[in-house]
C-alpha cells in the first residue's frame, strides 16, 4: 500500500503562459514541501505535453513523484512515476497493462458505483470529487460535499484523494471526513510555495 502525502499538488499546463512559467511553479512548489505533482494539459497535444513533462523530470529532485493525467504512454515516455485515469481514459487495466507492476496508478470516480468498481483494481490510489464547485474542469460531475467524500470512505480502504475546490480555508474537514489527501489546483497558483506550506500546517 502507498502512503500519500496531504497535499497533491496538481499542475494545470493551461494556467501557466509556458514551460518555463510551469517548472519555476513546481520548483516552488517543491520549496514549499510538496512530494506529488500531477501534470496536466488538456489544452495541447501529445508532442507539446511529453516536452513539458520531460523538463519538469529533469528539473525537479527525482525523490518528488510525477504523475501524468490521462495518458500512460507520456507517463513511461517522460519518465514519470505514475498515470492518472479518470472514467474517459484507457481502464484501470488498460493503463496497468501500459506503466507495469512497478509505478503508481491512480483512478477518478464521481460516484459510489464508480468507485466500488474503481476498488476492485489495481489502482494505488483513488480519487473523488469535485467535492466542492469548481472552475478547473470543464463539465465536472455534480458536487458531492462533505458527505460523498465519507461515503467513500466507507466503500474502500485505498489511499483516497479528494478534488474539486478544495482550499485553505474548506481542508481541513475534508481530511476530517476520511479522504488521505486533497489535490488542488486553484489555489497554489497565486503563491505556490507560500500556499503548499500553508496546507501542509493546516492539515498537519
Ligand atoms: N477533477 C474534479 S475537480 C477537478 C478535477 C481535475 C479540478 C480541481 O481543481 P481545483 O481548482 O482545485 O478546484
Ligand atoms: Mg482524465
Amino acid at each position: 500500500m502507498i502512503s500519500l502525502p496531504r497535499l497533491y499538488a496538481i499542475l494545470d499546463a493551461s494556467s501557466f503562459g509556458d514551460c518555463a512559467t510551469i517548472c519555476r511553479s513546481a520548483l516552488e512548489l517543491v520549496a514549499g514541501g510538496v512530494t506529488l505533482l500531477q501534470y496536466r494539459n488538456k489544452t495541447e497535444n501529445a508532442r507539446q505535453m511529453l516536452e513539458q513533462a520531460r523538463e519538469l523530470r529533469r528539473r525537479l529532485p527525482g525523490s518528488v513523484k510525477l504523475i501524468m493525467n490521462d495518458r500512460a504512454d507520456l507517463c513511461l515516455a517522460a519518465g514519470f512515476d505514475g498515470v492518472h485515469v479518470g472514467q474517459e481514459d484507457l481502464s484501470p487495466e488498460g493503463a496497468r497493462a501500459v506503466i507495469g507492476n512497478n509505478l503508481w496508478l491512480g483512478v477518478s470516480a464521481h460516484n459510489p458505483q464508480q468507485l466500488a468498481e474503481a476498488d476492485q483494481t489495481t489502482a494505488n490510489y483513488l480519487a473523488i470529487g469535485p467535492v466542492f464547485p469548481t472552475g478547473s474542469k470543464a463539465n465536472p460531475d455534480p458536487v458531492i460535499g462533505l458527505d460523498g467524500v465519507r461515503q467513500a470512505r466507507g466503500l474502500t480502504r485505498k489511499p483516497l484523494v479528494a478534488i474539486g475546490g478544495i482550499t485553505r480555508e474548506n481542508c481541513r474537514p475534508v481530511i476530517e471526513a476520511g479522504a488521505d489527501a486533497v489535490a488542488v489546483i486553484s489555489d497554489l497558483i497565486r503563491e505556490p510555495r507560500k500556499s503548499a506550506e500553508e496546507f501542509f500546517r493546516i492539515l498537519r
